[in-house]
């Protein structure tokens, strides 16, 4: 190859002046990031997110006006040092090696911008932590495939919206009754994950009254995308008293109870295999495989769980009989090879059991 030493580094016809168009081009993404009315589009439901959609400002203004630094650079490079029709075909261009001057800056310049950035995240996360704790308090619960709230002194789970009262300070309890799902309310400009067996807490302050939509973002099972039907209601206070006494009212009889675990023995009658073998593939088909026994996933295989002459006994000891297997997704076992989750864990209703039951007679 013919390496070009004679000719000395430079920077090429025009460098200077692309440079100052890059420089106008940058601030005109910085002051247009600055100047978009971001609320038109996505209102500011709480207190709190204008401080994040300042973040978003700060980051989308520096990283446009980087951006068009390095792409405008590439364009103007490529274009200024491209092979001329007099260089040999396997010409390449000066080779700049051990420029200390440009290393010192290519990386003090992004480790301050890094430095920078963070500092603004951590004082807005801040601000957010210093919502106030001693407001109305509210669980939201993940399921395949929807969110339940439970409100204080309301019996039993609320299915369709949440309700919240503008200018009372809310803490949120999230967690899940089968696998991550993630509480994202865009106007809010709050994500947090729900995780089972773990509540994790957001605080807020509605200031903004309307209808926002509540979108789950963790991929959680088939019907995922399903998960973006509910909504956040921030109203009024007496609006807010109206619906509440409304639930108290509806629910009064309502158990507070969660479903089947340790509870009475479920009706076998009735139970659907189809039904079963669906609920399986969701629920089981992560820790079972359907093969003999030994077949183990976490837990055994469970083609034989009933029909095998090999496996008379479950694996607490009790005879494999539709009733024992019944018993087991109910109350859950940890025995040698692991735990097997209970009901509620698993997010099983009675008829569930009596369905996965029915399945797993079916197969011979
Ligand atoms: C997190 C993993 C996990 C999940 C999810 C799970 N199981 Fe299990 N299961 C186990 C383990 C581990 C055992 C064995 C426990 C032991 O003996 O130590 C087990 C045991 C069982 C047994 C007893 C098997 C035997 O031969 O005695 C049955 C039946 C069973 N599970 C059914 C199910 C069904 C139906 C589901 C879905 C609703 C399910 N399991 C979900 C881990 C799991
Ligand atoms: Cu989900």
């Amino acid at each position: 190859m013919v390496e070009n030493r004679a000719q000395s580094a430079h920077v090429g016809p025009g460098f200077w002046s692309v440079t100052a168009v890059l420089g106008l081009l940058a601030i005109a993404s910085i002051v247009f990031w600055y100047w978009f009315p971001l609320e038109q589009y996505l209102p500011a439901a709480i207190v709190t997110a204008r401080q994040v959609d300042t973040l978003f400002r700060f980051m989308a203004a520096t990283g446009s006006a980087l951006y068009i630094f390095v792409f405008g650079y590439l364009l103007y490079f490529a274009i200024a040092f491209r092979v001329k029709p007099s260089d040999p075909p396997d010409a390449i261009g000066v080779q700049v090696h051990d420029n200390h001057r440009l290393e010192f800056w290519w990386t003090l310049i992004p480790a301050l911008f890094v430095v920078l950035l963070s500092v603004v995240s951590v004082k807005i996360w801040y601000e957010i932590m210093l919502e106030p704790q001693n407001g109305l308090v509210v669980q939201a619960i993940g399921h395949q495939f929807n969110f339940t709230f439970r409100y204080p002194q309301i019996n039993g789970e609320i299915t369709d919206e949440m309700h919240l009262p503008i200018g009372v300070p809310v803490t949120l309890n999230l967690t899940s009754s089968d696998v991550i799902h993630s509480f994202w309310v865009p106007a809010m400009r709050l994500k947090n994950d729900t995780v089972p067996g773990l509540v994790t807490s957001i605080r807020f302050t509605p200031r903004l009254t309307g209808r926002y939509q509540i979108i789950c973002t963790q991929f959680c099972g088939v019907l995922h995308a399903q998960m973006n039907k509910q909504v956040l209601v921030v109203e009024d206070k007496a609006s807010f008293d109206r619906w509440y006494q409304g639930w108290q009212v509806k629910n009064a009889h309502v158990s507070n109870a969660l479903p089947a675990a340790g509870g009475a023995a479920v009706a076998l009658t009735g139970g659907s295999a189809p039904a079963g073998q669906t609920l399986f593939a969701q629920k089981c088909s992560a820790c079972h495989a359907i093969g003999p026994f030994n077949q183990r996933i976490v837990g055994p295989g469970l083609k034989g769980v009933l029909h095998d002459p090999s496996h008379p006994d479950l694996v607490n000891g009790d005879p494999a009989t539709p009733a024992n297997v019944a018993k087991i997704l109910q109350t859950g076992y940890v025995g040698s090879l692991g735990a097997m989750p209970n009901a509620t864990t698993n997010g099983l209703s009675n008829q569930d059991i009596a369905n996965l039951v029915a399945y797993l007679d079916s197969l011979k």
